[in-house]
């Protein structure tokens, strides 16, 4: 998606600072970190949401969240850590590349 901000950082177009990359999904430091760890992953492929996901993105979803628990643990977030997917307007999503939130290292995150 040419106006996509995410696809324009897995292009190489939009510096970031990555973690993790590789030929499925790109994970990169939030630029407004709300915790001393803010990661973000995202896949290669511009899937908008999790509105609009379907059956053929499954193989993809499911290799994100396997993915989850390594990237946590090489970023040092031993005692746990949240992952968030905001999903449309209402539920605060801002880029519409689904991404993956993995935060923590600040202590017991408070509910919301
Ligand atoms: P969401 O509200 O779930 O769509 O979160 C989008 C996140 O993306 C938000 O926490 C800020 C982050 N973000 C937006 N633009 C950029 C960018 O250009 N670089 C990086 N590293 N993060 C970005």
């Amino acid at each position: 998606m040419s106006d996509c901000i995410f696809c324009k950082i897995i292009a190489g177009d939009i510096p970031s600072d990555k973690v993790y990359e590789d030929d499925k999904i790109l994970v990169f430091k939030d630029i407004a970190p709300k915790a001393p760890t803010h990661l973000l992953m995202i896949p290669k492929q511009h899937i908008p949401s999790l509105a609009e996901v379907n059956a053929e993105d499954a193989d993809i979803l499911g290799y994100m969240m396997t993915k989850v628990p390594q990237l946590a643990k090489d970023a040092g977030l031993s005692n746990g850590f949240r992952t968030i997917i905001n999903t449309g307007d209402d539920g605060g999503q801002e880029v519409y590349h689904i991404h993956i939130h993995i935060v923590g290292g600040g202590g017991r995150l408070p509910f919301a």
